[in-house]
């Protein structure tokens, strides 16, 4: 039972700074020591370096910082595919939601029927043409999928990372025009805020799991912290209101932990600058610790 911790200090695929100390922030609370706790055999494998000068606009394009946020993408997909061959469990921690295009291309090495649990208060399905912002955090799921800018569509290897048919996407509230022509066109499951409040948390893993577990070789989780409302998770830098609670996110976690179904995991969005005293940082541990297992008695 490894556990090899990646750090991206990524702030270019948004606008507002200072989530790039998210992994600082993580590890300020606690996330070696937790994880230790539940008798992990944790490695800290460092940050993924970002090229910060690189993070000028390119031609021809609408995406920002396409150059830099490509390059990270790159690095950190070869961090994540040697962490897997050594024999870990990779957990990544962002930085802004535009890493998930780095880690799932190097968790997608490793699996034929890659599944793909998004847990967001958005769809990140956004391309250059559909962005309204032009922001690469808003598309790193529509990448995944093979859709967007080859830069970023063609790293580490074969595209699409992931099928349609192995995502669901939990807490969506704030879809782009775009992002719901695009759910509807591919016909990818997604239980949006209504279905969390109608079904409730149990219902919605009960049937994620059940939909995922005989397609998929392996589940990825790609945890935005502002899928939780922003007064469980404030430290976001798009919050949107009416949100996962904290404790729906924890028997979510739970849930999940008990279905040994997750095979690599990432969170992301924390951003300690926006945060009420490392409050969002916290909770991201904790639910953490929910998914390796932890119980309260
Ligand atoms: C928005 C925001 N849909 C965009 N996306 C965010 O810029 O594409 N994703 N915040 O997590
Ligand atoms: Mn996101
Ligand atoms: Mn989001
Ligand atoms: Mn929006």
């Amino acid at each position: 039972k490894k556990i090899a911790i990646i750090g991206v200090p990524m702030d270019l695929g948004q606008l507002r700074r200072g989530v790039d100390m998210g992994p600082s922030a993580i590890r300020y609370a606690g996330i070696t020591d937790r994880l230790e706790a539940l008798h992990y055999e944790v490695e800290d494998c460092g940050d993924v370096e970002i090229n910060k000068t690189h993070a000028v606009h390119s031609e021809n394009t609408n995406l920002k910082n396409l150059k830099a946020v490509a390059e990270a993408s790159h690095k950190l997909a070869e961090k994540v595919d040697n962490v897997i061959e050594a024999g870990s469990f990779p957990l990544v921690l962002g930085g802004d939601h535009s890493i998930a295009i780095g880690t799932l291309a190097g968790v997608a090495k490793h699996y034929s029927n890659l599944g793909v649990i998004w847990y967001d208060a958005h769809g990140d399905l956004n391309t250059a043409e559909t962005s309204p912002t032009g922001n690469i955090h808003g598309m790193p799921l529509a990448v995944s999928l093979g859709l967007g800018h080859e830069e970023l569509t063609g790293i580490y290897g074969k595209s699409p990372k992931v099928k349609p048919e192995n995502i669901v996407i939990i807490g969506a509230r704030d879809l782009d025009e775009g992002e719901k022509a695009l759910i509807k066109e591919k016909g990818i499951k997604v239980y949006t805020m209504h279905e969390v409040d109608r079904l409730g948390m149990t219902k919605v893993i009960e049937e994620t799991i059940e939909y995922l577990q005989e397609k998929t070789d392996g589940v990825h989780l790609s945890l935005d912290l502002d899928g939780l409302d922003p007064n469980d998770a404030p430290g976001v830098g798009t919050p949107v209101i009416g949100g996962i609670s904290y404790r729906e996110s924890h028997l979510a976690m739970e849930m999940l932990a008990e279905s040994g179904l997750i095979t690599s995991a990432e969170f992301v969005e924390v951003n300690p600058i926006l945060d009420e005293k490392n409050k969002t940082a916290s909770v991201a541990v904790a639910l953490m610790a929910s998914l390796f297992g932890s119980k309260l008695l």
